[in-house]
């Protein structure tokens, strides 16, 4: 992309009712505008990293087995009235009437939904075990819509849902889903610690929450030191296997939120040892038996003959969030330090004198090869100063940038900088393009 033709509008100061970093880092890399409290527009940049984020949590659903589609963003009311949900759910929930005075919301979850999708195809156990997750728009009225991204009331949730026979194989695909998101979170270069949690209006016993430890968290928690450096088990594990060890491992230790703490329990952990903090829940999982399948009536047929009402479970990711927790925990003062995986362009392209013959060819060949390797790169082609041209790249976090000056070039040279590091080396325009081309290929 060249930036001359792009649609980039940062500021220079973060607007003054921005709170926490990540909210005034995004306003002012130009990623995302307020539309309405807690709702906003994804700039062209902004949407990049979302995208980006989104199919690493798909990539790694699937990896999990579970299926993608996609269901609608209204729902009709009467199907939240099957599970008594419809009353329950309070002034959260937006209620909408069509001109046909038909009760409408815009879903703020979707358990009723895929109840009634799943209830009209599976009658059998032999189409068990199946785990079916969108990546939606939901809408919640928070009372209080803030920190950006962080809680908007519009917002992008990977939503999946598992059906099982039996208790034990709803065990299993909550291990499975477990599994997943430690490795989905580790993959955007996130440390997020599964807690046990609340279950709230979603329901159920068995529950965790997935925190990134930030002072600017709303959750208040509390774990074990060595539970947020333990790492994620990788994609390699057999996914049909017993993954219950692993997730042994990670919750033989104490981990809960505010909610589910329990003072006596967590004393009990060698002082040295725990931690109490503050986190961002980026996931939440639960498995909730038959609450939705008893009234709504979701039966298969049983190797018995006998009709089952399926066990079921239901596992979150806040993907538009995702985007607020990976700034909190990857920036400095000069703007976002953005993980590889996720970052908008791979390799930034400053030229610092746009019109010279030889500045131009050097970024053109730079420009080429990234994209010729299948990386992508933006190339600030416009006339602004240096200075501003390496705030501004800085700023949107890219990370690795390419500087092209005419002293330089006039001996073939250019820089290569790192975004994260801030090191920088001098080096022939062909191995600039090698290494650029490699890094930004692993
Ligand atoms: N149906 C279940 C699981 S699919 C569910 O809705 N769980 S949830 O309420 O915990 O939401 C899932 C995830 O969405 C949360 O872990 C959080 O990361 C994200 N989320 C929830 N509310 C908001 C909000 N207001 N703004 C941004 N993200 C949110």
């Amino acid at each position: 992309m060249r930036l001359s033709r792009y649609f980039l509008p940062v500021l220079k100061e973060a607007p003054s009712d921005a709170q926490i970093v990540s909210h005034q880092l995004m306003l002012r890399a130009g990623m995302i505008r307020q539309e309405a409290a807690g709702i906003y527009a994804w700039l062209p940049l902004g949407l990049r990293v979302l995208n980006k984020v989104e199919q690493i949590v798909r990539e790694e659903m699937d990896r999990a087995g579970a299926i993608e589609l996609l269901m609608p963003t209204l729902q009709l009311a009467d199907l939240w009235r099957e599970s008594g949900r419809y009353d329950a759910y309070g002034p959260e929930m937006l209620r909408i009437t069509d001109r046909h005075e038909r009760e409408l919301l815009y879903g703020p979850t979707n358990e009723e939904m895929i109840t009634e999708i799943f209830r009209g195809s599976v009658k059998s156990y032999k189409d068990l075990p199946k785990n079916l997750y969108h990546v939606q728009w939901k809408f919640r009225d928070e009372r209080r819509p803030r920190f950006g991204v962080m809680r908007g009331r519009e917002f992008l949730m990977k939503d999946a849902y598992s059906f099982d026979l039996d208790e034990a194989g709803a065990r299993k695909s909550y291990n499975r889903m477990f599994v997943a998101y430690l490795n989905l979170f580790a993959r955007m270069g996130l440390k997020a610690v599964p807690m046990r949690a609340d279950t709230g209006p979603i329901g159920g016993d068995l529950s965790h929450e997935f925190i990134v430890l930030a002072d600017t968290g709303e959750s208040a928690v509390f774990c074990h030191k060595d539970l947020v450096e333990m790492g994620a088990p990788g994609p390699d594990v057999d996914w049909d296997g017993d993954l219950q060890p692993l997730v042994d491992q990670r919750t033989a230790l104490y981990a809960a939120t505010e909610e589910m703490h329990d003072e006596a329990a967590f004393n009990a952990v060698a002082e040295g040892d725990r931690l109490s903090a503050r986190g961002i829940e980026v996931g939440h999982i639960f498995s909730f038996g038959t609450k939705y399948s008893e009234p709504m009536k979701a039966l298969v047929a049983g190797p018995d003959g006998k009709d089952h009402m399926v066990q079921m479970g239901s596992y979150g990711v806040g993907v538009s969030r995702l985007l607020g927790a990976i700034i909190e925990a990857s920036h400095d003062e000069a703007g976002i330090i953005w993980p590889e995986s996720v970052a908008p362009f791979d390799v930034g392209i400053i030229s610092l004198r746009v019109g010279d013959a030889a500045c131009d060819a050097a970024c053109e060949a730079v420009y080429k090869a990234v994209h010729a390797a299948g990386k992508t790169a933006l190339y600030d082609d416009t006339d602004a100063r240096g200075g501003g041209k390496f705030a501004s790249m800085d700023l949107i976090g890219v990370p690795w940038q390419v500087i092209v000056g005419p002293k330089g070039i006039a001996e073939g040279l250019v820089e290569v900088k790192n975004r994260k590091t801030g090191e920088r080396q001098t080096a022939p325009l062909a191995d600039a393009i090698a290494g650029l081309t490699a890094k930004a290929a692993g």
